[in-house]
């Protein structure tokens, strides 16, 4: 995975009807995310597969990863690219024990030790954030942008960090000023009237920085 200039984009089933999971999905890989997560809080496991069997061969044919959120059982069962864990969802090798030496393997991490713990650890890639309070995780205070540097120093350098949560075309300037290089962005994709030409927005900007 390279360290900077990727969009990761979230199907995330709080804001897309089931329904309409293949199209929004199309509109995220149309304008240039460079990973797609499965998140589908509260859904039953075997919606989640169904509906990753869907969506992976929509990312194989854009070359993108198909990443499933939560659960690592359905990752390795339907040949997922990655599977994404939060800091109460068990170890690395609990993961690996499931989805195999090869899979993507990634963390949600809400401050600088808990980043840097997950590169310690051996995970792929990290979530740092929320950045800001956000509708999309409820519950979570924003642990601000001045941690930054210090964890894109630290752990950038060597693995990718998406910095996450309340990031919106709004404020993407002073997100990537803070020293932001790789983003995910669920709902100012999700909910803007033209999801594909928001994605493309925020992909071309977050590439060329
Ligand atoms: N983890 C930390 S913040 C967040 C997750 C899943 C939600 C980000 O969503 P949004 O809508 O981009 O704030
Ligand atoms: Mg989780």
């Amino acid at each position: 995975m390279t360290l900077h200039g990727q969009l990761y984009a979230i199907l995330d089933l709080g804001y897309v009807r089931a329904e309409d999971a293949v199209p929004v999905t199309r509109s995220l890989l149309a304008g240039g995310a460079s990973l797609l997560q499965l998140r589908a809080k509260g859904h039953a496991e075997p919606e989640i597969e169904a509906l990753a069997r869907q969506l992976l061969p929509l990312c194989r044919e854009a070359g993108v990863p198909f990443i499933v959120n939560d659960f690592p059982a359905i990752a390795a069962s339907v040949g997922a690219d990655g599977i994404h864990i939060g800091q109460d969802d068990g170890s690395l090798a609990d993961a690996r024990a499931i989805v195999g030496p090869d899979m993507i393997v990634g963390r949600s991490t809400h401050s600088p030790e808990q980043a840097r713990a997950a590169l310690e650890e051996g995970f792929d890639y990290i979530g740092f954030g929320p950045l800001f309070p956000t509708p999309t995780k409820l519950g979570r205070p924003g642990i601000g942008m001045e941690n930054i540097p210090g964890v894109m120093e630290a752990v950038g350098s060597r693995i990718p960090v998406f910095c996450i949560g309340g990031i919106k075309r709004s404020n993407l300037p002073e997100v990537l000023a803070a020293g932001a290089r790789n983003l995910v962005i669920v709902s100012d994709l999700l909910q803007a009237p033209d999801v594909e030409a928001a994605t493309r927005e925020l992909a071309t900007v977050l590439a060329a920085h």
